[in-house]
């Protein structure tokens, strides 16, 4: 490097540090973006800080910057992160990997921020590990390119010059120059449109916080007897956070409601166009339905009980008139995805097909369809119960498809019955003795009407039920059990109200739902 190389030389490796933490803010950003985590790494790392920080310090601070506390914080923060990664790259550049080392401390640090938030979960981490990697990554690929550059250098370029000089070194040169401007720009790009978009969803966050829907005109109430007291059963509702999620979208849609329209065409007298206000102009009921996903194994968690305030669709399709010879309805999302469910489904008075706008008592959640879905009691999810839905297009089956029917899914499907063993776990050995065996049954929209119990080739021993909370709901189910020491089989199967006993004969999830009897091996210890 000519002129003062030393100097040069460092304050390019600052230059790569830079960039490397560039990088690292800008994955951290998109992989947080991408996991639907609430707030960014900096946010996180900001928060933190907020944690920890004494209090004299903090009441400096805000009597000191007032409302810019914030603000001066992040600054602050901003101001270290750089001075850091600038050391980095300095420390990388003469010593490899001490740069990499302190890189990788920092993403550690940052990452136990991150998991250590408030109802943060295990996939918090994410980012951090995400970020550091790639960072770590674009800082040793940058500093063996400047060392090389270095190398090249005509050791004294005052002294008499072999031919060319600086062939080598101008290559050297424009490699690393070439990765610093590819690694910014990227860093650049990724970060700033990730900032974007999390930016949008955020507001979208605070839309849904201040959204006050009005109060339900009728309400469900859980009555006495609806919850078993069995340690380790799952609740009689799930809790929102709890509650599963599958769906096609990498980023969750964002949908304003007061751009919300919901459109119903296709085979009608008359097309229909609804606002989100139009909607809740026509009072909200509360249903409980429990929803199951096709892929759901036996066993498996892929279901879930809430109570959904909405609008019956069937009131809706009355307004647009459907065509008597539709057999389908094509329910699609903002984000293009489709469902198609038989318009029987969506008009019969006795089912309770509706447009939910609310569960559990608050708004959709963002991931779960915010502003509005479809719920309809007794199919599976991916042929009834859109997310972010904007458009009912009532058609028929032979003339239009929906998302999963060319791809290995059945285009009508209905939930298969089935029964699941809560507890005792198979991870989890049981203390002989007097203990219970517990879990959930459901056959919607029928209704379940016993669930019975096998322990190793024993008889069939009936379970007590919860009451239910409507036949559109799982039921918990209880047998108490004096536990021998060994491993034993338990079996569960049900029946639904109609009688009819759940299918023992095992199926996968595809095309239209799993089936068999769930068997767990339990240790008594
Ligand atoms: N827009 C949209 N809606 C969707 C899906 C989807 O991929 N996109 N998946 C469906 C499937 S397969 C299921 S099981 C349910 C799951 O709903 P949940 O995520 O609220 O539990 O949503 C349904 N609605
Ligand atoms: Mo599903």
């Amino acid at each position: 490097m000519s002129a003062e190389p030393r100097s040069r030389g460092m304050l390019w490796a600052a230059a790569s540090g830079l960039i490397a933490a560039g990088a690292f803010l800008a994955v951290a950003e998109l992989t947080g973006l991408l996991t639907a985590r609430g707030s960014g790494p900096l946010e996180a790392v900001g928060g933190f800080v907020v944690d920890i920080v004494p209090r004299p310090v903090k009441e400096f601070a805000i009597s000191t910057f007032g409302d810019a506390d914030k603000a001066v914080l992040l600054g602050g923060l901003l101001v270290a992160a750089a001075v850091g990664a600038a050391i980095a790259g300095m420390l990388e550049f003469r010593r490899p990997p001490w740069g990499s080392v302190l890189l990788g401390v920092v993403a550690v640090a940052v990452g136990a921020a991150l998991v250590t938030r408030a109802a943060a979960g295990a996939l918090d981490v994410l980012p951090a590990v995400a970020g550091g990697a790639v960072g770590i990554l674009v800082l040793r690929a940058l500093c063996r390119r400047l060392r090389r550059w270095r190398d090249t250098e005509p050791a004294d370029p005052s002294a008499d010059a072999p031919v060319d000089p600086a062939a080598p070194a101008l290559a050297g040169r424009r490699a690393f120059l070439r990765l610093a401007l590819i690694s910014t720009a990227a860093a650049v790009v990724v970060g700033a449109g990730s900032r974007l978009v999390s930016g949008a969803s955020t507001s979208i966050r605070a839309i849904r916080s201040a959204l006050r829907l009005p109060a339900p005109r009728t309400t469900v109430t859980v009555p006495s007897g609806a919850e078993l007291d069995v340690p380790g059963i799952s609740p009689l509702l799930t809790p929102n956070a709890d509650f599963y999620r599958v769906d096609t979208a990498l980023i969750v849609p964002q949908v304003d409601p007061a751009d919300w329209r919901l459109v119903i065409d296709g085979m009608v007298e008359d097309r229909v166009e609804l606002t989100f206000d139009d909607l809740l102009a026509r009072s909200l009921d509360e249903y409980a339905v429990t929803l199951t996903c096709v892929s759901n194994e036996v066993g498996g968690d892929l279901v879930g009980t809430a109570i959904w305030q909405g609008v019956p669709v069937r009131d809706l399709l009355r307004m647009a008139r459907p065509s008597a010879d539709a057999d389908m309805v094509l329910s699609r999302s903002v984000d293009g995805f489709t469902a198609s469910t038989p318009l029987e489904s969506l008009t019969d008075d006795g089912l309770d097909a509706i447009l939910a706008v609310a569960m559990n008592g608050e708004p959709l959640p963002l991931e779960h369809g915010f502003p509005v879905r479809m719920v309809v009691p007794g199919l599976y999810g991916y042929v009834s119960a859109t997310k972010w839905l904007d458009r009912l297009t009532v058609t028929r089956f032979d003339r239009e498809e929906a998302y999963w029917t060319p791809r290995g899914y059945s285009a009508k499907a209905p939930i298969k019955m089935s029964s699941r063993i809560d507890t005792p776990r198979v991870d989890r050995s049981v203390t002989a003795g007097p203990t219970v065996i517990g879990g959930v049954a459901w056959a919607q929209p029928t209704g379940i009407g016993r669930v019975e119990v096998r322990i190793d080739d024993g008889q069939w021993q009936q379970a007590t039920l919860s009451t239910p909370l409507s036949a559109a709901t799982w039921v918990q189910w209880m047998l108490p059990w004096d536990a021998r020491p060994g491993r034993h089989t338990l079996t569960v199967r049900a029946y639904d109200s109609a009688g009819n006993r759940q299918a023992e004969e095992r199926a996968p999830i595809a095309p239209d739902g799993s089936s068999g009897w769930q068997q767990t091996l339990v240790t008594v210890t």
